[in-house]
């Protein structure tokens, strides 16, 4: 029996167990499963930790737009990239808490805010700190992906009450140079160690459909499955391809390849909620059922994710009672 059957052969009486130790060629044989098997083997695990029909819904803002530093090629922000995009300052706080607030009331538990930054200067951390206030007073929990962060700027935005950040790996290390020149990944897993350091739960997933090739998924999922400690929450992006952007055109991913991604992220990190993110717009509603099937159980609420569309309440509500799931925070209530 090899590792792989020996850790998945009796799911139901023992529980999958938690491993950092996986190898690529473990994670590449799953990859290579027969999709019944490999869909059977990240349902069976999906179901130890969590209901099935559950999905948790998480809603995003924006709330420094555009004018990025940084060169990452799939990003609509970056100022090397000429899209559309109008650059803007922090927002204030009272737009911040009218877009949580309605956020909550549609059934997002979580509010996660992102920055267009290489890194937040020290004079921001306050104002971001009083953001969290005013968010978590809602009722909500926060996440916020700022960039990268030193170990005092990760304390203090703890210490305020931010309960997750997000920081994501992207892709494999060896791709990696081919998405991004301006930050390494090594400072990507210095930020997640600061953010660990601190006791903050760790959002950290990647991205489909830039060009990798099946052994990049292999080794963006190894890397994420590998850190000292599962993320608790793994974001599995498709790309959201912008005009202006280098990887605007790139070849799609047949939608059974990205259910693969799911169904493998599900069953390295068995604990941990992974979350069908951007890109929902281009996936039939079967492509969802497929994920959520392969174990995804969270989503992105609302109209919008930073900057690009997201396919909003009316069809999600319409897909998740189509499916006869719930929602984690009002259930149904979308
Ligand atoms: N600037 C911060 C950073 O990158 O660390 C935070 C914001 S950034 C937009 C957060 C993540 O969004 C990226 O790491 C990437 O995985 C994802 N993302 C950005 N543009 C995307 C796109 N066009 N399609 C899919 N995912 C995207
Ligand atoms: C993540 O993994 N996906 C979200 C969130 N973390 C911050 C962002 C998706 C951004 C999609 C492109 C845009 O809307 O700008
Ligand atoms: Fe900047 Fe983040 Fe976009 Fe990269 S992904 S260009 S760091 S906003």
């Amino acid at each position: 029996m090899n590792a792989i059957d020996r850790s998945l052969s009796s799911p139901a009486m023992t529980g999958a167990a938690i491993r950092t130790d996986w190898t690529r060629a473990e994670i590449r044989a799953l990859f290579e499963l027969p999709f019944p098997e490999l869909i059977f083997r990240a349902q069976s695990i999906h179901r130890e930790a969590f209901d099935p029909a559950r999905v948790q819904l998480s809603t995003l803002l924006s709330i420094k737009t555009g004018g990025c530093p940084e060169d990452c090629a799939y990003c609509p922000q970056s100022a090397h990239h000429d899209t559309d995009l109008k650059a803007t300052k922090l927002i204030d706080r009272d737009t911040v808490i009218a877009a949580a607030t309605d956020a909550r009331d549609h059934g997002a538990t979580r509010f996660c805010m992102g920055a267009a930054w290489r890194s937040p200067k020290d004079r921001d951390i306050a104002e971001l700190g009083a953001i969290i206030a005013d968010v978590k007073a809602l009722g909500l929990e926060t996440c916020m992906t700022l960039g990268m962060l030193t170990g005092s700027q990760a304390r203090t935005l703890k210490d305020s009450g931010l309960d997750y950040y997000n920081h994501n790996l992207d892709t494999s290390p060896e791709f990696y140079s081919s998405i991004i020149s301006t930050r390494t990944y090594q400072e990507r897993l210095d930020t997640l160690e600061h953010v660990r350091d601190v006791g903050m739960s760790v959002c950290c997933g990647g991205i489909v459909g830039m060009g990798e090739t099946v052994d990049d998924r292999v080794g963006m999922i190894h890397a994420l499955a590998t850190l000292p400690r599962h993320p608790e929450s793994v974001p599995i992006n498709l790309l959201v391809q912008v005009k202006g952007t280098p990887l605007d055109g790139a070849a799609r991913v047949h939608p059974i390849d990205f259910v693969r991604t799911i169904a493998v992220s599900r069953i390295v990190m068995p604990r941990s909620m992974v979350r069908l993110s951007a890109g929902r717009e281009d996936m039939t509603d079967e492509m969802q059922a497929l994920c959520f099937i392969a174990g995804a159980n969270s989503i992105f609420s609302g109209d919008r994710l930073l900057t690009t569309p997201n396919p909003g309440d009316d069809r999600d509500s319409a897909l998740l009672a189509r499916l006869g799931m719930a929602t984690d925070g009002h259930a149904g209530a979308r």
